[in-house]
């Protein structure tokens, strides 16, 4: 049995999307970053980054209980676990590996921030503190959409001619265009791998993991100040 310590935002959509298309039995604990709850000493033990997702497997390599943190190398657990998603192939693997990498290290990040400046920080900022961070941040996010367009012109799938966990990384964070500043018409090829994504059952059951907590309000002062204030850069 797998225990997932997560929270139904990209990152941890991923995940469940992952475990949903394996049909790999999990439990979903919330971790209601609001609240400050990543920040637990219990937590902390298995995502010392404080950041959701983070796993649990009861079952791991040898019969042994083992923990993981960081969506893309839960991915690449699940994929090696299950036997699934992740080509063995070796150019189709690293294929799929380069363009998780890519997710990892640039369509989370930048969009993240674009979402501070762009989404969220209109709320707590005065609008001219915001215009440098919005610049870059939705213009980052813009050319990464063109990128991923360019990429999608002739292919179904990300990467290996297949649907793997490349696909399942990227899909959660480009749900929500208007997020990040993004006009999903611009970028049709994007559109349409997104929407043929959308439909699978799977990802249709993922969606639904911890929904009752999904939320669009704008931040209380006291979760700003959690997520994003002195709590969340407290030395621990
Ligand atoms: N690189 C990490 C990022 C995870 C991440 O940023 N998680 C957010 C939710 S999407 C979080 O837990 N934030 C809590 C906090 O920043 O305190 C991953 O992919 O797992």
């Amino acid at each position: 049995m797998i225990d997932l310590y997560t929270w139904p935002t990209s990152n941890g959509h991923k995940v469940h999307i992952m475990l949903e298309e394996c049909g790999l039995p999990f439990k979903a604990h919330p971790i209601v970053i609001g609240k400050g709850e990543q920040f637990q000493p219990s937590f902390l033990k298995i995502s010392p980054n404080n950041k959701t997702p983070a796993m649990i497997d009861r079952d791991g390599p040898g019969g042994r209980e083992i923990s993981v943190f960081e969506s893309g190398a839960i991915l690449f657990y699940l994929a090696e676990k299950a036997g699934r998603f992740f080509p063995t192939e070796p150019m189709k693997r690293h294929d799929t590996m380069q363009w998780l990498m890519f997710q990892m290290s640039t369509v989370g990040p930048y969009l993240g921030q674009a979402h501070y400046f762009y989404k969220y920080g209109p709320d707590h900022f005065d609008r001219d503190k915001l215009d440098v961070g919005i610049n870059r941040y939705v213009r980052q996010a813009n050319r990464i959409y063109n990128v991923m367009d360019l990429h999608l012109a002739d292919r179904a799938w990300f990467a290996a001619g297949e649907y793997t966990i490349a696909d399942m990384a990227i899909f959660p964070w480009v749900r929500m265009p208007a997020f990040h500043g993004v006009e999903i018409d611009e970028y049709p090829n994007v559109k349409r791998w997104r929407d043929k994504i959308a439909t699978r059952p799977a990802v249709l059951r993922a969606m639904e993991v911890l929904k009752e907590h999904n939320r669009f309000t704008k931040h209380t002062d006291e979760e700003w100040e959690i997520q994003f204030g002195s709590i969340q850069y407290q030395r621990r």
